[in-house]
């Protein structure tokens, strides 16, 4: 019997559980949270080591080890057992090996989610079955067999996933690489190369579609083996009638139109789908517009290249919350956005508040800053106070949201309902 370690107990882990079950394997799930099997888990025949000394005795005797996208790829208990003989895979890589149908592979730091979805319904309109999964919090592996009866899959797919591809989509879509995630990557190369492993595998008939104002990408485009398809979405965009603000949406959408070409789609069916794309929640949400101030919930931004975007995707002067755990990226640069982007007043929050006014100082911004509000019904009551008629309110953090919130989704809400609880 084929003996099966699940690293992390999560959407993918339990998606891995549920097709290694079906497989008659022998599975024990590793997971540093305590009590990670519900009721219904426990009745099933699957060993479990949890809690926070789950590595302790290694990872010795398995077949195979199925690794969770945030289980850090070269963790040294997981290369020990690797050298001892066991092979290392992940949801996202059985998908890769099982899926005959072809994949679109989007990567990126920013706007993969967005581009991912908007290939999803530009293929769909254009009369396409199609399968949208991966990073966008949808599980593959019980997706496969509705994915081996449509004719493209689409998957969002992050460094954590595509770090040990051993296989490449048969179109790669980056959107754009600048940094994230250091608090999990060794460096910025690792984190490079992850997205890479992307497009690694690609033959001379695959697609690789890319955005030419990302300088890394045009580095990394000279050593593909695959057709480069690069997306100016100022020379090639077929309309600008979309539902999203910003360039930075204009830039997704063009990758989208291309890559739904390439896939088959006729342009006007491909562009009418895209144009439906309204958005993703906590992702400049409009929450509220009241007494002529409106408030955009910009929660998912967390990365400083998020929250830019943001800033320039309204002209109006903003009231910018921002700040929250830190990941390991610096602010310099967002700080010197401020100034460009008519911000008149920033409300700074969490851990990263004091670093964050350290950058804002070093510039020419001459708003106004607050700091020191501890819940997010203080932090909209100020924010309410700062502005006049005119204004947005933009909660675009460009941090990770824990300490304060449970996560970004909670952020968004608590400000969501703290917006409604100002009228
Ligand atoms: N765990 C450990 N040890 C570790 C790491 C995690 O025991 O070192 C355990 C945790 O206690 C938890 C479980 O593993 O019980 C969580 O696993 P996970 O963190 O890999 O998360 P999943 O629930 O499996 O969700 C993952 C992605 N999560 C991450 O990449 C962190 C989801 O992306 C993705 O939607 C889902 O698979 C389906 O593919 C989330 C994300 O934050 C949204 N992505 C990052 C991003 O978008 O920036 C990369």
């Amino acid at each position: 019997m084929q003996k099966v370690a699940i690293l992390g107990f999560g959407i993918e882990g339990q998606d891995a559980a549920r097709y290694f079950l079906k497989r008659g394997a022998e599975i024990t799930i590793f997971d540093k949270r305590d009590d990670i099997l519900n009721a219904e888990w426990k009745k099933k025949s699957i060993k479990c080591v949890c809690g926070k000394n789950y590595l302790d005795n290694g990872l010795e005797g398995f077949d195979l080890i199925v690794r969770s996208p945030g289980f850090y790829r070269f963790h040294p208990t997981l290369v020990k057992a690797e050298k001892s003989g066991a092979t290392i895979t992940s949801t996202t890589t059985i998908f890769f090996e099982e899926c005959k149908t072809p994949i679109i592979g989007v990567t990126g730091t920013k706007g993969k989610g967005t581009t991912a979805r908007m290939i999803d319904l530009a293929l769909k309109e254009a009369g396409f079955k199609t399968v949208l999964a991966g990073n966008i919090g949808e599980p593959m592996l019980s997706r496969l067999p509705e994915a081996q009866e449509s004719d493209w899959v689409i998957l969002e797919l992050s460094s954590f996933q595509t770090i040990d591809l051993s296989r490449s989509p048969k179109i790669a879509v980056v959107t754009n690489i600048t940094t994230d995630h250091m608090d999990w990557h060794k460096d910025r190369k690792e984190y490079v190369q992850a997205k890479e492993m992307l497009w690694k595998h690609q033959e001379r008939d695959d697609f690789l579609v890319m955005n030419p104002d990302d300088k890394t990408s045009r580095e990394l485009a000279e050593k593909a083996q695959s057709k480069v398809v690069w997306c100016d979405y100022r020379k090639e965009l077929p309309a600008e009638n979309l539902q999203v603000p910003g360039n930075h949406n204009k830039a997704n959408a063009c990758l989208a139109y291309k890559t739904a070409l390439i896939a088959g789609a006729d342009g006007k069916k491909a562009w009418k789908g895209i144009q439906k794309f309204k958005g993703t929640e906590h992702r400049l949400e409009k929450v509220a517009e009241v007494g002529g101030i409106t408030y955009i919930n910009d929660s998912a931004a967390t990365h400083p290249e998020s929250a830019i975007a943001a800033l320039k995707a309204f002209r109006e002067p903003k009231i910018l919350i921002l700040g929250g755990s830190h990941k390991g990226v610096k602010f310099g640069h967002l700080a010197k956005e401020l100034a460009k982007n008519n911000v008149k007043a920033v409300i700074l929050i969490g851990q990263t508040a004091s670093e964050i006014e350290v950058e804002i100082k070093k510039t020419k911004y001459n708003g106004q800053i607050r700091k020191g509000l501890e819940n997010m019904s203080d932090i909209a009551q100020n924010a309410r106070k700062l502005a006049t008629k005119g204004d947005i309110i933009l909660l675009s953090p460009a941090c990770a949201s824990f300490g304060m919130f449970e996560n970004y989704q909670d952020r968004g809400e608590q400000f969501k309902s703290a917006v409604q609880g100002l009228r």
